[in-house]
C-alpha cells in the first residue's frame, strides 16, 4: 500500500489507485467531467487538477497514480484558480442556450459552473456553428454543445464495440463525429444511446417525441393507449428524488392516467406473450437441432448490431417481435375488437428505458405497430411540466386485460431476466418440473447448464455489445457449445438502457436491476404461461403458439 496525505490528512490506499480515488476514500469530491467510472481514462478535460505541493505542480487527479510520501492540495489557489480557468474555457466557445437546453437541469457543465462558483466568463471565445444531426431516429448529435471529453467515443468503442464515433480535425476544429462525418443513423451505430447516457452535456440526446405524444392525448378522435417497459418501474423514481431501485409500479400508473392516456397497459405483459411464442420456438429447435444456439432478438440494438456485424447468423435470431411490438400488434387486433374500438383510432405510446426502441418502431417490417416510443426521461418531463407532484401520487393499478402480468415478464428488464423467463416456461412444457434458481448476476457474460427431459441445455447471456461479440464470434467460427444466448445491448440489461435516468453507473443500474427482481419475487404469478389473460388471449384469439394467427401478428423479419 501507498501512504500519502491530501488536505492535511493521511490515508493509505492500494498501489496504482489514482489521487481521484484516494480523495474519494477520503470523502473528498473532486469535480470531473471527462472522467467516468465505467469507462477508462483520458485525462484531457483538467477540470480536476490537483496541486502537488512539494513541487507545485498541478496534476490531473483522475490519470495520475498516487505516490508514497505525496502531498497534495485539492483546493490551494493554484488548484481553484486552474480548475475555474479549465472549466471557464470550455463555456468560452459552449453555447449560452442553457433556459432552452434538453440538459437544463441534469448538464454536469452546469453543474461545476455553479459549484466552482462561476458567474460569468472573461474569454471572448470564437462560438461554433456546426449543423445538429438530426436525421434520427433515435439519437439527436448537436457538435457546438460537446466539449470533447471523448467519453461517447470510449462507451462505443470499449462496451459496445462499434466505435461508430471518433475524433475528428484538429486543435480548435477537433469534434467527435461518425466516419466521413455521414449522420449517424447512415453509420454502424446501433442507436443502444450508451452515447447520450455518459453524455455529460446535450451533445447527444434522445429525439424527442412528447409533443407528438401530448398532440395524440389532446385529439378527441384517438384512443390512446400506452404500455410501460419492465425496467421503468424501478428507475423512473430517480427522475423525482427518488433512491435507484425504488418500485414505482402504483406511482408511474396513476401519473400515467393524470397525463390523460386512455388506458394504461403494461409491456410486462407482452413479455409473457414472447415467452409463449419464443420458448416454443426454442423447443422447436431445440427438439430439431435446428438453428442453434436460439439468440434473443427483444432488443433492437442488439438487432441492428447483428444486421451489420453479422448477417450471416441471422437465422439464429428469434423470429418473435420484441414485447414492445407484439404488444402493439395486440392493441390494435384482440384489444381492438374485444373493446369495440376502430383499430385505426387506437393509438399506441410506449414508454421505454431504451433509444433504440424509436429505432424499432421505424422498421418497415413493425410499421403501423407502434406510434410513439418515450424515454423514460421523456415520460418524467411530461410529469414534471404538468406538475403532478410524483412522489405524493397514491398507487393506481394497470388497466384490466393488457395490464395482466407476471413476474417473468418484469424481469425482462434486466440481464438474465429473458433466459430466466423463457426457462420457467420451457422446463415446464418440456418435463413438468419448475425451474430451480439460476443465480445470475451481472457479470458481462453469464452462462448456466441445466438438464431438462434428460438432455442438457446450456445457456449464455451477454450484455453490452462488446460481450455479445466474444459468445458471438464463436458461433460464428461453429464452436459454442450453447444451445440458447440472450444479449441485451446495454450493460446491465434494460435497467442500463440509453433512455433511463441521468446520471448512472453501475450501481444505479444494479439497484435498479434489484427493484425488478424484488417486483418478481412478491409476485403471486411468475411463471408467463401462467398469466390469466396470456391464456385468455391464446383461446379466445390466437389459437396456439406458433400458429397461423401468432405467426402473422407476433412473428418479423430481418435485413441482410
Ligand atoms: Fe426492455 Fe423488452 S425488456 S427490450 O430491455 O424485451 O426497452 O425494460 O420493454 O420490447 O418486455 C427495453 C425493458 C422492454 C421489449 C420487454
Ligand atoms: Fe455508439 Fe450506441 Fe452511441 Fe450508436 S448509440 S454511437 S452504437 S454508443
Amino acid at each position: 500500500t501507498i501512504t500519502l496525505t491530501i488536505d492535511g490528512q493521511q490515508v493509505e490506499v492500494q498501489q496504482g489507485a489514482t489521487l481521484l480515488e484516494a480523495a474519494r476514500e477520503l470523502g473528498i469530491e473532486i469535480p470531473t467531467l471527462c472522467y467516468h467510472p465505467d469507462l477508462s481514462l483520458h485525462g484531457s478535460c483538467r477540470v480536476c487538477v490537483v496541486e502537488d505541493v512539494k513541487s507545485g505542480r498541478l496534476l490531473a487527479s483522475c490519470v495520475s497514480p498516487v505516490n508514497d510520501g505525496m502531498e497534495i492540495s485539492t483546493n490551494s489557489s493554484k488548484a481553484r484558480v486552474a480548475r475555474k480557468t479549465n472549466v471557464e474555457l470550455l463555456l468560452a466557445n459552449h453555447p449560452n442556450d442553457c433556459l432552452g437546453c434538453d440538459r437544463n437541469g441534469s448538464c454536469e457543465l452546469q453543474d461545476i459552473t455553479h459549484d466552482l462558483g462561476i458567474t460569468r466568463v472573461d474569454f471572448e471565445g470564437e462560438k461554433r456553428n456546426l449543423p445538429v444531426d438530426a436525421t434520427g431516429p433515435s439519437l439527436k448529435r448537436e457538435p457546438n454543445k460537446c466539449i470533447l471529453c471523448g467519453r461517447c467515443v470510449r462507451v462505443c468503442e470499449e462496451v459496445q464495440g462499434v466505435s461508430a464515433l471518433e475524433f475528428t480535425e484538429r486543435g480548435f476544429n477537433s469534434i467527435v463525429s461518425t466516419g466521413f462525418d455521414l449522420p449517424q443513423s447512415e453509420v454502424n451505430c446501433a442507436n443502444c444511446g450508451q452515447c447520450a447516457t455518459v453524455c455529460p452535456t446535450a451533445a447527444l440526446t434522445e429525439i424527442s417525441e412528447v409533443d407528438k405524444v401530448w398532440a395524440a392525448l389532446e385529439d378527441d378522435t384517438k384512443h390512446v393507449v400506452v404500455q410501460t417497459a419492465p425496467s421503468i418501474q424501478s428507475s423512473l423514481g430517480e427522475e423525482f428524488g427518488m433512491e435507484a431501485g425504488t418500485v414505482v409500479t402504483g406511482k408511474m400508473a396513476a401519473a400515467l392516467r393524470r397525463l390523460g392516456f386512455d388506458r394504461i397497459f403494461t409491456t410486462d405483459f407482452a413479455a409473457d406473450l414472447t415467452i409463449m411464442e419464443e420458448g416454443n420456438e426454442f423447443i422447436k429447435r431445440f427438439k430439431g437441432e435446428k438453428n442453434l444456439p436460439h439468440i434473443t432478438s427483444c432488443c433492437p440494438g442488439w438487432v441492428k448490431f447483428c444486421e451489420h456485424n453479422y448477417p450471416d447468423l441471422i437465422s439464429h435470431l428469434s423470429s418473435a417481435k420484441s414485447p414492445m411490438s407484439m404488444f402493439s400488434a395486440i392493441s390494435k387486433s384482440y384489444y381492438a375488437e374485444e373493446s369495440d374500438i376502430d383499430a385505426k383510432e387506437i393509438y399506441t405510446v410506449a414508454i421505454m428505458p431504451c433509444t433504440a426502441k424509436k429505432f424499432e418502431k421505424e422498421r418497415e417490417e413493425l410499421a403501423g405497430d407502434t406510434d410513439a416510443v418515450l424515454t423514460t426521461r421523456e415520460l418524467a418531463r411530461m410529469i414534471k411540466e404538468v406538475g403532478i407532484n410524483f412522489t405524493t401520487l397514491a398507487d393506481e393499478q394497470y388497466d384490466e386485460m393488457l395490464g395482466a402480468h407476471t413476474g417473468a415478464g418484469t424481469i425482462f428488464g434486466t440481464t438474465g431476466g429473458v433466459t430466466e423467463a423463457a426457462l420457467r416456461t420451457v422446463k415446464e412444457e418440456l418435463d413438468g418440473e419448475p425451474l430451480g434458481r439460476l443465480g445470475l448476476g451481472f457479470e458481462g457474460i453469464q452462462e448456466a447448464s441445466l438438464e431438462v427431459a434428460g438432455q442438457t441445455v446450456n445457456v449464455a447471456i451477454a450484455n453490452g455489445l462488446a460481450n455479445a461479440s466474444k459468445l458471438l464470434d464463436e458461433v460464428r467460427a461453429g464452436n459454442s457449445k450453447y444451445h440458447f444466448i440472450e444479449v441485451m445491448a446495454c450493460p446491465n440489461g434494460c435497467v442500463g438502457g440509453g433512455g433511463q435516468p441521468l446520471p448512472t453507473s453501475k450501481e444505479i443500474k444494479q439497484k435498479r436491476a434489484l427493484g425488478l427482481r424484488s417486483i418478481d419475487e412478491s409476485d403471486s404469478i411468475r411463471k408467463s404461461h401462467e398469466n390469466p389473460m396470456i391464456k385468455k388471449l391464446y383461446d379466445d384469439y390466437l389459437g396456439e403458439p406458433l400458429g397461423g394467427h401468432s405467426h402473422h401478428l407476433l412473428h418479423t423479419k430481418y435485413q441482410k
